[in-house]
């Protein structure tokens, strides 16, 4: 009996050892890891929730395209439930990266998908999906189409796929729609 409890107390010794020697070498695989390398664990975390492996990424956002049809009030309550929100590009280089995303997607086709832009509240002045206002703008500018041209009418925005030019349209009008996600709030 004597025996047993030694050899039970060298095996609790020896795996507390063990199990802080574990510890020790976590740690300094953890300080070792470079900022770089850092950001492409936590984005491959949270990557894989909202989905947008198959999406674009650009910086802590990503964009992802719904193949399916909803107005723009349904396209708004679809992206939040996803954990998202309507995509809202906010510079040039956003739009950029979007609208390359959308021609991509839907090459050799030209469909129209929401943004989060509206100008509801106040006609002509253009607010995101999340109440702030748009100071950057992509509309399309044609002798024979310039927009927005829908005045009171029309008071939601969608990009055209094949240039990425933005026009007013219906808000009940039913199109596809593109989500964005931000890995600061999956954080
Ligand atoms: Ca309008």
């Amino acid at each position: 009996v004597r025996w047993t409890i030694f050899n039970n107390l060298i095996l609790i010794i020896s795996s507390i050892l063990s199990r802080s020697r574990n510890d020790t070498s976590g740690e300094k695989e953890t300080l070792q890891v470079k900022p770089a390398d850092e950001s492409r664990v936590l984005s491959n975390l949270t990557v894989e929730p909202t989905g947008c492996q198959k999406g674009r990424r650009l910086g802590y956002k990503c964009y992802l395209v719904y193949n399916s049809q909803e107005d723009y009030a349904g396209a708004s309550r679809k992206c939040l439930e996803r954990g998202g929100r309507m995509a809202m590009p906010r510079d040039r280089r956003e739009q950029e990266a979007l609208a390359d995303y959308v021609k991509t997607f839907f090459r050799p086709g030209n469909w129209p998908v929401w943004l989060g832009i509206n100008d509801l509240r106040s006609e002509g002045m253009y607010l995101f999906d999340d109440g702030t206002r748009v100071s950057y703008f992509q509309w399309r500018k044609h002798f024979l189409s310039s927009q927005p041209d829908g005045g009171r009418r029309e008071n939601c925005v969608a990009m055209s796929s094949d240039d990425g030019d933005w026009w007013d349209h219906y808000c009940d009008r039913t199109m596809n729609y593109v989500c964005e996600f931000d890995d600061r709030v999956a954080l």
